[in-house]
């Protein structure tokens, strides 16, 4: 035991326990937060917001504030009613402090709203006081200041004590923490992820005011507030501001049985993405559950039976299913419940089963006579599930379409110089990045056995665009039919009409553009072909090295260096070192010898984890670009409703 214990001299036997439990978290961290990184620092945060907020459900807390102090430490003080003082008669101690320092003890203290009960949250302000250097706590309550202070781990140094009186009517909470780096394998906070879960907060919970400052900012003497009146409402309009929502108004419907409360916000914009966002008691249920299920289930029922009755959909017509009443749509899911059950693996599925039926009719009910109420917007809505469905119909038609591999009866030739072997161990094809490389290796090339495919410009972003508008880009189209092994649910490996597909581009920024498109389009169309070990990457030389008649090239520094060391010193001096620039640069001859010929050439193989790192480099790439991006959905919209109306 601590001799500071003893000198506050106000703990008796059971008390002992208390700090064992105490230990028991300094122990395992990983037990009650998850992990002791970056994640574990910024979850004592949210453990101590969620008191607050809970203060907030339970209508007695309007305003919190969150502050990242100059030292890491972090302050979030609230307005409620003040976490209560008087003596606890089970410990014998002030419920404040009971509160700190006996594990679990904050649900049976709590406000009596929508207490979390699962996964990581909720384990409560003892945790984060077990894993602090120190913590304060002061509470505004009677017309008095009242002050607790723990130091390491937990152990109470200063009991609680008045220090000050305040006004009869100011209440609430101000605790501070400072993380133990004993604990954490680092201490600094991040300003930007502790403000993206509090402007969250303020979305689902609205009318309450979180402010966040950043005190390490000497710039930053506000910081930044949110207050939302219209909740998830705002949340919809903020998530559809990179969009183009295709009606102005969110749909916002809510509803409360036996002390559930449900509610939803939607909204469609011009993408084909679905962005859905379940909450239940503020914590993100990622893999849904019952009150997601419930409003996808109305969601198809409603939009169909609208569909009908106003004859948009015709009797011959077949039902939309739910991925095309899913297309372009925004929505949020809030459920607050007072005793959720969260199911799966990381419990990140809601499992109350009673939700369901609620969702299903708050949500029915609500978005029926929105649709009755504004037929414009629904004519929208309908028309853009009607779209999305003669989209999925056309590609499943493309997709049958590249089953026959025939192609003499196809005219999707495109720009293919095709080998004359029909025998596919001995066939390759060579996919070349521009027409002027393209006309050198089909010049270059052994006809019997190698396929030339020139690439003009870049290829179609096959992750941002819809299959069927994927299968209408002519390189693409033309790409599948050489393969010949068709594409999805017609996909057939044994098909595959050469053993080598090689890809042939510049070592510079474009060339690696068309490599990562190329790569992503195998990665979600051709899989298998990875899989199988049939792709490669052409390495064309970096050197040209030429001395008398002898001309030698290499594939970079290294082979340079090492083969210039084997050379006599008198030729050394008079070798011409040339860096090739392009496949474009290299005639026939030159590309034959270097980069085609089966005896001389390197392929390098790729792999699904090339094809994987490809995807995410491609997610960097569009993701910084967000104008470019919002052109090019836009144009396809365009595009689509002239197609297909
Ligand atoms: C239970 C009862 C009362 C207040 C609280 C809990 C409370 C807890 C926290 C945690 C952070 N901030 C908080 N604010 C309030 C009030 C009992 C009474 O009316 O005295």
């Amino acid at each position: 035991m601590d001799t500071q214990e003893k000198v506050m001299n106000h703990y008796d036997a059971s008390d002992i326990q208390v700090l064992e439990g105490l230990e028991a978290v300094r122990k395992r961290p990983g037990m009650y937060i998850g992990t002791t990184d970056v994640k574990g620092l910024h979850h004592l945060v949210w453990e101590i917001v969620d008191n607050a907020i809970d203060e907030a459900l339970a209508g007695y807390c309007h305003n919190i504030e969150v502050v990242i102090n100059k030292d890491n430490s972090i302050t979030v003080k609230d307005d409620g009613r003040g976490i209560p003082v008087d003596v606890h008669p089970k410990t014998g101690i002030s419920t404040v402090e009971t509160v700190y320092t006996v594990l679990h003890a904050g649900g049976k203290f709590g406000g009596g709203g929508y207490k979390v009960s699962g996964g990581l949250h909720g384990v409560g302000a003892s945790v984060v006081n077990a894993l602090s250097r120190w913590v304060e706590v002061t509470v505004y309550k009677n017309g008095k200041i009242h002050k607790v202070r723990f130091e390491n781990g937990g152990h109470t140094v200063e009991p609680l004590h008045v220090i000050g009186d305040c006004s009869e009517n100011r209440t609430g909470t101000t605790v501070t923490f400072k993380p133990d780096p004993n604990i954490f394998d680092t201490d600094i906070y991040d300003y930007e992820t502790l403000k993206v879960r509090v402007r969250e907060l303020a979305f689902l919970n609205k009318g309450l005011s979180i402010n966040i400052r950043d005190d390490r900012d000497l710039e930053d003497t506000t910081g930044e507030t949110f207050l939302y009146e219209g909740g998830i409402s705002e949340y919809v309009r903020f998530i559809n501001q990179e969009k183009t929502p295709i009606h102005n108004n969110i749909i916002h419907l809510s509803g409360e049985k036996d002390g559930v409360f449900f509610e939803v916000a939607m909204q469609y914009n011009t993408s084909y993405n679905t962005n859905i966002y379940s909450f239940v008691n503020n914590i993100n249920t990622h893999d849904g559950g019952t009150h997601e299920d419930g409003v996808k289930r109305a969601l198809s029922r409603v939009i169909n039976n609208y569909a009908r009755k106003t004859n948009i959909l015709k009797e011959k017509d077949e039902n939309l299913k739910e991925d095309d009443v899913k297309e372009g749509l925004t929505m949020i899911i809030s459920c607050k419940h007072p005793n959720p059950q969260f199911e799966g693996q990381t419990k990140g599925r809601l499992g109350n089963s009673e939700v369901r039926a609620l969702a299903d009719s708050v949500f029915a009910e609500g978005f029926d006579r929105f649709l009755l109420e504004n037929p414009d917007e629904a004519k929208i809505i309908v028309n853009k599930a009607i779209l999305a469905r003669n989209a999925r119909m056309a590609a499943k038609r493309a997709r049958e379409a590249t089953r026959k591999s025939d192609l003499a009866v196809t005219n999707f030739f495109g720009k293919l110089s095709d080998c004359k072997s029909k025998d596919p161990s001995v066939s390759e094809i060579f996919i070349v990045e521009g027409d002027s490389a393209g006309g050198s290796a089909k010049k270059g090339r052994d006809s019997m056995t190698q396929a030339i495919l020139p690439l003009r410009g870049k290829i179609l972003n096959v992750e941002k665009a819809r299959m069927d508008k994927a299968l209408g880009n002519e390189e693409i189209k033309t790409i599948i039919t050489a393969f010949g092994t068709g594409i999805g649910e017609y996909f057939d490996l044994s098909k595959l009409r050469y053993d080598k597909i090689i890809i042939m581009t510049d070592a510079d920024v474009d060339g690696s553009h068309i490599r990562v498109l190329l790569l992503t389009l195998f990665y979600r169309f051709f899989r298998p072909i990875v899989e199988a070990g049939h792709v490669y990457a052409a390495q064309p030389p970096l050197y040209r090295i030429t001395h008398g008649k002898t001309r030698k090239y290499v594939l970079n520094d290294e082979e340079l260096a090492s083969y210039l060391a084997t050379l006599p010193d008198n030729i050394r001096s008079k070798a011409e070192i040339a860096r090739m620039k392009g496949l474009g640069e290299m005639d026939a001859d030159e590309l034959n010898e270097t980069t085609m010929d089966i005896e001389k050439r390197v392929l390098r193989k790729i792999t699904i984890d090339d094809c994987v790192a490809a995807d995410s480099v491609f997610e960097r790439l569009m993701g910084d670009e967000v104008e470019p991006r919002r052109r090019f959905i836009e144009e396809n919209a365009r595009k689509v409703k002239n197609l297909d109306v």
